[in-house]
């Protein structure tokens, strides 16, 4: 990729994703919405970010919050109207903010018009949106797929007696990509977004839409890629947007086919390896492995030198979807600020796109609800009942949950030190996380040295260092057990980046070519003045330096 000629308005930019059932409520009744987002765009403002991903806020009956959509072309009363979806997108407009839409279409929710007419009869139109089957011999199921949510894959559909294929709930049937009516459908829909001036989108398990079901080949089906591309012909592709596609499956290799942009398919995907090597061989998510460094630091290799030449990485420590940044990677008690700030400092230095997820930017860790019942999170409660309904220990799931659960990313936005963290005047629909009183904007803002103002910086770095953006990526110090370093280097400059990812000290001595004078553009700690000889980090310390344009080879 060069950077003179393919250059793209959304490669400096940071991303800010808002799950808009937790980021703000306006109207008191428990529940974030879109107005809610409006009142906090100078915030977001403020904090410098460029596109917000607006997870769903689309009709729904909300079984899994929003990704399982009823009606595409219109808002869910409880977020709001159209009206106010418009204001949205004109108002962050007016603060150079685009708006990415979640584009939910593995699925729909089985109350969308589509599924009603599908469900009528065999021969209904629309029978064939959806994807069914015959009972096995035996009456069952036709195969063992298992649901991601629990249970079979295939739900009993009475009235015709056959099946119907989900992954996820059985109130998100899958839909059948084959038909080409689908495809029209949804390109069309897409039009009509695109047509309101967003600035693009996030795709749901987009890997997921070329399945072949009877082959039981879920992720990369053959069709996969030749489906996008007719999706990108027909709807974004030519209006220079951004497109990010959620893919569990994705490899360097299979990343590039997506992003690459003489393949005209997407901008970049989102790959979760540095996610899925915390989870254990066998429970999966629901049994935490300890954070590995070297592990990271390969797969982080991997991945920043597999798409140097073509196609694009995106950057992320969480989602809507994950625990928190400083609780998983870094450390949510006396080192929160630093951790926090030190994770923010690696992942923005790597060379792709950042996504900063709500309460990421003031350090906001997971919650340890004790009772299931405080759980609202449809995965985390079908597999807790499912798991000890099969004899693991309640105590197991508990500990799974509070690790790994996805309500640990979806309290409330912590906005102040007040009653339910000034997210509503209401009784919030999930219980807001006890530590707010320390840990809130309010307090975040009042504080020059807080986690905030470090993601500000970070971000105004990006878009006045072109080698942030196109630096090449070049690791250091592999072997060091407790430091993660690199170079960035573009043209005759040189970016050093130096993390310690751990509460002890961590001595380390950099490569002679790098113990040259340059300027530190960020520090967790009092800016070093040299970096020469053997250096002792403090604890989660992290830096960047700009390196002086003199001689800079690596020794
Ligand atoms: O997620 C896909 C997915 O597989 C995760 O839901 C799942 O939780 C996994 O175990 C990771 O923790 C997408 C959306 O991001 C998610 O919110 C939806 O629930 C899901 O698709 C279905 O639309
Ligand atoms: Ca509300």
């Amino acid at each position: 990729m060069n950077p003179a000629t393919d250059k793209k308005w959304w490669h400096d930019a940071v991303v800010y994703q808002i799950y808009p059932r937790s980021f703000m409520d306006a109207n008191g009744d428990g529940i974030g919405d879109l107005a809610g987002i409006i009142q906090r765009l100078d915030y977001l403002q403020r904090l410098g970010v460029n596109l917000i991903w607006l997870s769903p806020v689309f009709r729904s009956p909300m079984d899994d919050n929003g990704y399982d959509i009823s009606d595409y072309q219109d808002i869910a009363p409880e977020f709001g109207t159209l009206a106010e979806m418009e204001q949205l997108i004109a108002e962050a407009g007016k603060r150079d903010i685009r708006i990415l839409m979640d584009l939910v279409v593995n699925h729909t929710s089985d109350e969308h018009p589509w599924f009603v007419e599908a469900r009528r009869s065999t021969d209904n139109p629309y029978r064939d949106f959806y994807i069914w089957r015959q009972p096995a011999a035996d009456g069952g199921p036709p195969n063992d797929f298992r649901s991601y949510f629990g249970g079979s894959g295939w739900q009993y559909d009475e009235a015709s007696g056959e099946y119907y294929f989900h992954q996820f709930s059985r109130k998100q049937p899958d839909l059948n990509w084959e038909n080409p009516r689908v495809q029209a459908e949804v390109h069309k829909m897409m039009n009509w977004w695109l047509d309101k001036g967003i600035g693009g989108f996030r795709m749901d398990v987009i890997d997921l839409i070329g399945k072949e079901v009877d082959a039981q080949i879920m992720t990369n089906g053959a069709r996969l890629h030749p489906l996008l591309q007719e999706m990108n012909k027909a709807t974004f592709g030519g209006r220079d947007l951004l497109t990010v596609g959620e893919t569990w499956s994705a490899t360097p290799e299979i990343a590039k086919l997506y992003s690459d942009p003489a393949r005209e398919e997407l901008s970049m995907v989102f790959q979760f390896e540095h996610i899925t090597q915390t989870w254990d061989e066998e429970e999966g998510k629901w049994r935490s492995r300890p954070f590995c460094l070297a592990a990271f630091k390969a797969i982080t290799d991997k991945w920043q030198l597999g798409l140097a030449d073509s196609g694009w990485n995106s950057l992320f420590w969480n989602n809507h979807d994950l625990p928190r940044a400083v609780s998983k990677f870094g450390d949510p008690g006396r080192y929160r600020v630093e951790s926090a700030k030190m994770l923010a400092t690696v992942l923005h230095g790597l060379k792709g796109t950042p996504y900063v997820y709500q309460g990421e930017e003031i350090g906001m860790t997971n919650v340890r609800f004790e009772c299931i019942d405080q759980y609202r999170d449809i995965e985390s409660l079908n597999l807790y009942r499912e798991r000890t309904a099969a004899g693991v220990p309640h105590e197991q799931m508990l500990a799974g949950i509070h690790a790994n659960g996805r309500d640990n990313a979806r309290t409330p936005m912590q906005w102040s030190g007040e009653a339910n963290a000034g997210f509503t005047r209401g009784r919030p629909w999930i219980e807001v996380n006890p530590n707010h009183d320390q840990i809130n904007v309010a307090a975040a803002l009042d504080d020059p040295d807080s986690v905030f103002y470090h993601y500000q910086r970070l971000i105004r770095l990006r878009k006045a260092h072109p080698v942030l953006v196109y630096g090449d990526y070049q690791p250091l110090l592999s072997e060091h057990p407790r430091v993660f370093a690199y170079q960035r280097r573009l043209g005759g400059q040189r970016l050093l980046v130096l993390c310690n990812f751990f509460a002890g000290r961590a001595s380390l001595t950099l490569p002679a070519g790098l113990q040259q004078p340059g300027e530190v553009m960020i520090s967790n700690y009092a800016p070093r003045d040299h970096w020469r000889g053997e250096l002792e980090l403090q604890p989660y310390e992290a830096f960047m330096v700009l390196l002086d344009e003199a001689d800079c080879s690596v020794g």
